[in-house]
Order: C-alpha cells, then sequence, then structure tokens
C-alpha cells in the first residue's frame, strides 16, 4: 500500500484569509515572536498572549477551507493507499474540509492545555489569563499551542510516517522552523519521492525532487487529479 506523508503550512489557509507568519505585513511584522510564541513571553504577559491566541480563534472560526484543502481531503477519500496530513497550522480547516487524518504539531487554536497538570480541554471562544484548568482547578490555562522551545507533538508517530513515505509533499511553509524544515530530509533518507508546492522556492527548495510554483488551491486540485488518474 503506498503511503503520501503531507506537510502543510500557513500558505494553505491564506486563500481562506489567514495570515502567514514571515510575508511583509504578516503576523511576525505585527507581533514580536518572543512576546507573543515563547514561554517565557506568556509568563512576562499572559494576557497578550492569551488576547493574540483568542484574535486568532475569532478569525479562524469565521474563515471557511479553500480548494487547497479541499482537495486533499478529497485525496484522502480516494486514494487506495494511505494519506496523513501533518500540519503545522493551528486552524481547523483541514478538518473542516473533510480530512481525517490530522495531525497537529504545532497544537490548536480550539484546544486549551493545563499547564499544571496537562490535561486538555476544548477551548472557549474568549480565554481568559489564569482560567481554572477543569480537572485539577489550577488557574493555569493556556492555549494548546506549541511556542519556540517547546517539543512539537506526536514526533515519534510523525517520524514513522516519515521513515515509510513512499511521496511526501509540503504545501505552503517557509522551511523556516524546525523540526518540520528537516521533515524533507528524513523523507529523501527513506526513499520518498519529495515535492514542493509553494509561491517561492522555501528555505530547503533545493533538497525536493520536484518544485511547482503557484497558490496552492490552484495547484493541489490538479496534482490531486493526477494521482488520483494514475491509480486507475
Ligand atoms: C503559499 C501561499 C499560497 C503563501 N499557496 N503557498 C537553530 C537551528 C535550528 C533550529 C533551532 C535553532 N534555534 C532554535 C531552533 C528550534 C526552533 C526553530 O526552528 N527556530 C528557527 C526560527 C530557527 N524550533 C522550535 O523551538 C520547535 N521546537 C523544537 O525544536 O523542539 C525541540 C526538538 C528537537 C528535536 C526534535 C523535535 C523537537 C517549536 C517550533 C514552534 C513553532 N511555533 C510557531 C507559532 C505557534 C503556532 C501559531 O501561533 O500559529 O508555529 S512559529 C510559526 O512558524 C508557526 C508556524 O507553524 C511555523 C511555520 O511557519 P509557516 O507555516 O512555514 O509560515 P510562513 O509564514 O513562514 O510561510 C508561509 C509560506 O507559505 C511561504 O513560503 C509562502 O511563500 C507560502 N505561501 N501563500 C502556496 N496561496
Amino acid at each position: 500500500m503506498k503511503k503520501i506523508v503531507i506537510l502543510t503550512g500557513a500558505g494553505i489557509s491564506a486563500e481562506s484569509g489567514l495570515g502567514t507568519f514571515r510575508a511583509e505585513g504578516g503576523l511576525w511584522a505585527q507581533h514580536r515572536i518572543e512576546d507573543v510564541a515563547t514561554p517565557e513571553g506568556f509568563a512576562r504577559d499572559p494576557k497578550l498572549v492569551v488576547d493574540f491566541y483568542n484574535a486568532r480563534r475569532a478569525q479562524a472560526a469565521e474563515a471557511t477551507a479553500n480548494a487547497g484543502h479541499r482537495a486533499l481531503a478529497d485525496l484522502e477519500s480516494k486514494f487506495y493507499g494511505e494519506v496523513v496530513v501533518i500540519t503545522q497550522n493551528v486552524d481547523d480547516l483541514h478538518e473542516r474540509a473533510g480530512s481525517r487524518k490530522v495531525m497537529h504539531m504545532h497544537g490548536s487554536l480550539t484546544s486549551a492545555l493545563c499547564a499544571a497538570c496537562d490535561h486538555r480541554w476544548e477551548a472557549p471562544l474568549v480565554m481568559a489569563p489564569g482560567d481554572a484548568c477543569p480537572s485539577c482547578g489550577a488557574p493555569a490555562a493556556r492555549p494548546d499551542i506549541v511556542w519556540f522551545g517547546e517539543m512539537p507533538y506526536e514526533m515519534d508517530e510523525i517520524f514513522e510516517h516519515l521513515a515509510t513515505a513512499d511521496i511526501f509533499a509540503s504545501i505552503g511553509t517557509s522551511g523556516n522552523v524546525y523540526p518540520a524544515a528537516g521533515f524533507v530530509a528524513e523523507a529523501r533518507r527513506a526513499g520518498a519521492r519529495t515535492i514542493e508546492f509553494n509561491l517561492e522556492r522555501s528555505d530547503v527548495g533545493s533538497q525536493f525532487d520536484e518544485i511547482v510554483l503557484g497558490s496552492a488551491s490552484e495547484t493541489l486540485p490538479k496534482w490531486v487529479d493526477q494521482l488520483l488518474a494514475d491509480q486507475t
């Protein structure tokens, strides 16, 4: 059975109106990484961080999946082999498009995490600093997001998928942030064919067998149609 492992980044949700990080005017032009995406920033000013994620949660809730997300869901439902989506995105647009096997390595806006006991629960639309954990009662709720210096989620399972991939596709990610930026090298070592979809070549673009330039909502439906046609 063939396996397709797909890594997605902010670029796939850009056409749903969610901002990317490193573009001119993107999220990191508006906020300092150290302030909103590190455990130290959260310890210094929890309200600033919680408000940053409250705003992103509200924006993501209003967004709708685009043709790129839908193409990947279509691939998963019609491909004879296995399709796994590893996303760095904290929105749930893959799930809302119909993808079922989705791994959120950088966490999720719809989840809250207790910093005291690690309990997780569905995040309210608006979190407040010091919200109580419904399990242990500690006033230690935080957004369930992986910040710089923290270990991304499900890494063992992700590396197992990369080691058994036949095709590895990276979509809409700049190749700036590790460990995700190292996945192409891992998949290559395992013998996978590697392909990048992006508006421009990413920082790790030279490691791919093939690069498809263009917006994901246009390039992905064509790629998926071709893959599904080739299997018949
Ligand atoms: C389109 C498009 C369209 C636009 N169609 N394309 C020195 C060397 C190496 C590593 C390190 C180092 N110092 C520190 C580190 C580790 C650090 C790191 O990588 N730092 C780098 C800055 C150097 N990493 C970590 O700390 C991670 N943890 C870790 O490493 O733990 C230890 C470990 C060891 C061994 C194994 C495993 C673990 C944690 C990283 C946490 C990242 N968190 C963030 C914020 C939280 C989530 C959130 O708020 O949403 O995650 S940062 C931010 O960057 C976010 C994203 O998920 C992530 C990646 O960004 P992405 O998705 O690539 O977005 P952009 O904006 O960069 O790019 C968008 C792309 O789309 C562009 O290329 C566009 O062209 C394209 N595009 N429109 C197609 N329509």
